[in-house]
């Protein structure tokens, strides 16, 4: 609409149609806009389909999705990539049931992501009277995020927008959920006033400095350790720090333990990576140094016999409510873990003394002789192939290609990848988290080849690519340089029980001898089958060489797996099961 004269802007007589105007749409991808969202993973249909086309006009990369809590997904990890909040966006009732799954894992893990859901008509849904995908989303996302918000005006938008992402992004990251109703889409307002109400978000995510007798504690504390341990989580891989977190472990020269997303912040193969010694270090250890990493089931809750005893306990985070939750943390250190490694460096001292020999000689030895005692098992030629022959080809992919991403989900697949695939690069390690879920697989590799413009590798168990498997297409449609390599034992676990009641499959089993490589073919990838580790490795080679959407079939011993993976200990025992 042409612009009205600013003499007659005063004048009464000027219509409301004569203003410039502008609406919720353009509102809400200015605002997105305005604060460096550049891409919207979603599923489109009522009440937000020309929300996604008009953003996708306006320069927003607006990447479909075959199932919300793909979308979410990805959302989620691109959140944790960039330490911006991924934005999924999804229709009413069922399309926001299926993207909070992954809203509240994104709250679990502590990524940053924003679910934004269009949703019915207020009016209608309060009285229950009935709307076209009727849900009181609001109330139903609360538990299961971090915040929740609704905008019902337009000029709200840009105060609206600022909330979700300051809560996303602030203090411990997570999930947001953000409600729009139908209506909000098609407001109109004044534009002079409408660009006025949006704005750029001034920091963030502020940084939070530690208080400085904190940090001194902490240092105390270290220091009076003659068998002193850091443990790495995924916080510190999330907080960018990298070169900090190196320059403290090198001059404190305490071995490192990464938990599984923090690999790679340094090398697994660094002299201090003590990895291969985990349960000695867990257990010898005396003080031990927690970086961005929780004491939650993955650490045994800090206690019990994986620990071998009491212990002095420092922590370094951000939720200064995460202290105590366990085990009593003698040393607790809050604040954002960039500002707290600086602060301990520069408080470190000239004359930092290194850990007894005895014990840093200790850790070294027990490394060596785990890593000696794996290497014929990653060698093997075995056929039919196993975890270890496969997984041994697959470590060689990952040390010629270092800054490949590793998408890992399955519970034997992701078990043994996690320990046998050494990682060399910071946040190349991508998997399951703090819930174990199954079915991040796609999204997070789609998100992670869009965010990253790096090659991705997915290693997934049979059963765990089945929850997200139809994104390959996907995939395909956006030409993604991902490979998907599916460890096919032909069951959850294994692929070999039986039922001896009836005619139906034991509920672990899926179809013998699929060929998952054909799925691909469908959408125009290219599939490989592989039977033997030489085969496994050509094929993930060439299928990583042309940086085009494959699959690899790796066909695995059906009886090679165990129950539950590593985690079998977690299942409750029938004192009745026979045999
Ligand atoms: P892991 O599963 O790798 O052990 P967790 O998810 O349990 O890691 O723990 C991550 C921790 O990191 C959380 O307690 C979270 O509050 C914290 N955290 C996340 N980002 C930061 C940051 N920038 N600074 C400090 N702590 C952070
Ligand atoms: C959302 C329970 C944990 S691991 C797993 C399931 C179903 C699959 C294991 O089989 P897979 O791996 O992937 O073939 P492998 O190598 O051992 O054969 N639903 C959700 N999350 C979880 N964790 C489960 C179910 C589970
Ligand atoms: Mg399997």
């Amino acid at each position: 609409m042409a612009s009205v004269p600013a003499e007659k802007l005063s004048e009464t007589e000027i219509t409301e149609e004569e203003r410039e105007q502008t609406d919720g749409f353009n509102l809400l991808i200015d605002a997105l806009k305005l604060n460096d969202v550049e891409t919207i993973y979603g599923v489109p249909g009522i009440p937000i389909t020309d929300f996604g086309r008009m953003a996708q006009a306006q320069g927003i990369r607006v990447v479909a999705f075959r199932h919300e809590q793909n979308a979410g997904n990805a959302a989620a990890i691109a959140g944790y990539l960039t330490k911006k909040p991924g934005i999924c966006l999804t229709v009413s009732a069922p399309g926001f049931l299926n993207g909070l799954t992954a809203l509240a894992n994104a709250t679990t893990n502590c990524f940053p992501m924003i679910l934004i859901s269009g949703s019915s008509e207020r009016e209608i849904v309060d009285l229950q009277q009935g709307d076209y995908e009727e849900m009181d989303q609001l109330a139903i996302a609360k538990p299961l995020c971090k915040a929740a918000f609704r905008i019902l005006n337009a000029e709200d938008i840009g105060i609206g927008i600022a909330r979700a992402i300051r809560a996303a992004v602030s203090g411990r990251p997570g999930g947001v959920y953000l409600d729009l109703p139908a209506k909000l889409f098609g407001q109109v307002m004044d534009a002079e006033a409408g660009k006025n109400s949006i704005f750029k978000i001034t920091d963030p995510a502020p940084a939070q400095i530690p208080a400085p007798e904190a940090v001194e504690r902490a240092l105390e504390t270290l220091k009076g350790a003659k068998r002193p341990l850091v443990i790495l989580g995924k916080g510190a891989a999330y907080a960018q720090a990298d070169e900090e977190i190196r320059a403290f472990l090198e001059k404190s020269g305490i071995p490192f333990l990464p938990m599984s997303m923090a690999k790679g912040i340094l090398p697994d193969t660094h002299p201090q990576c003590s990895g291969a010694a985990r349960s000695l270090v867990l257990k010898e250890s005396d003080v031990v140094m927690l970086i961005g990493a929780r004491l939650n089931w993955l650490l045994s809750q800090g206690k019990g016999k994986p620990w071998g005893g009491r212990k002095n306990f420092i922590q370094v985070d951000i939720e200064p409510g995460e202290m105590d939750s366990n085990v009593e943390i003698t040393a607790p250190l809050v604040g954002d873990i960039g500002s707290c490694i600086k602060k301990l460096l520069e408080n470190m001292g000239e004359d930092w003394a290194a850990p007894p020999t005895d014990w840093t000689d200790a850790v070294k030895s027990k490394k060596e002789t785990n890593i000696g005692k794996m290497a014929p098992r990653l060698a093997n030629d075995n056929f039919p192939m196993d975890f270890h022959g496969a997984l041994g080809v697959i470590r060689t992919v990952i040390k010629e290609r270092p800054d490949a991403i590793l998408v890992n989900e399955g519970a034997n697949t992701l078990d043994l990848a996690r320990g046998i695939i050494d990682m060399y690069q910071p946040r190349k390690r991508l998997d399951v988290g703090t819930w174990g879920v199954m079915g991040i697989g796609m999204g997070f590799s789609i998100a992670a080849a869009i965010e990253t413009r790096k090659p991705v590798l997915a290693i997934e168990g049979d059963s765990a690519f089945g929850f997200s498997g139809m994104e390959i297409e996907t995939i395909c449609r956006y030409d993604l340089p991902v490979c998907v390599v599916i460890f096919n034992n032909s069951g959850i676990y294994r692929g070999t029980d039986t039922n001896e009641q009836s005619a139906d499959p034991a509920w672990t089993r899926f179809v013998s001898n699929s060929r998952y490589d054909k799925m691909i073919e469908a959408f125009g990838g290219t599939g490989f089958h592989a039977t033997t580790p030489a085969e496994l490795k050509k094929a993930i080679n060439s299928a990583m060489d042309s940086g085009k959407p494959t699959l690899v079939n790796a066909a695995i011993d059906p009886a090679a797996g165990s129950e539950s993976g590593r985690i079998g200990n977690l299942n409750p025992q029938s004192k009745l099961r026979k045999k």
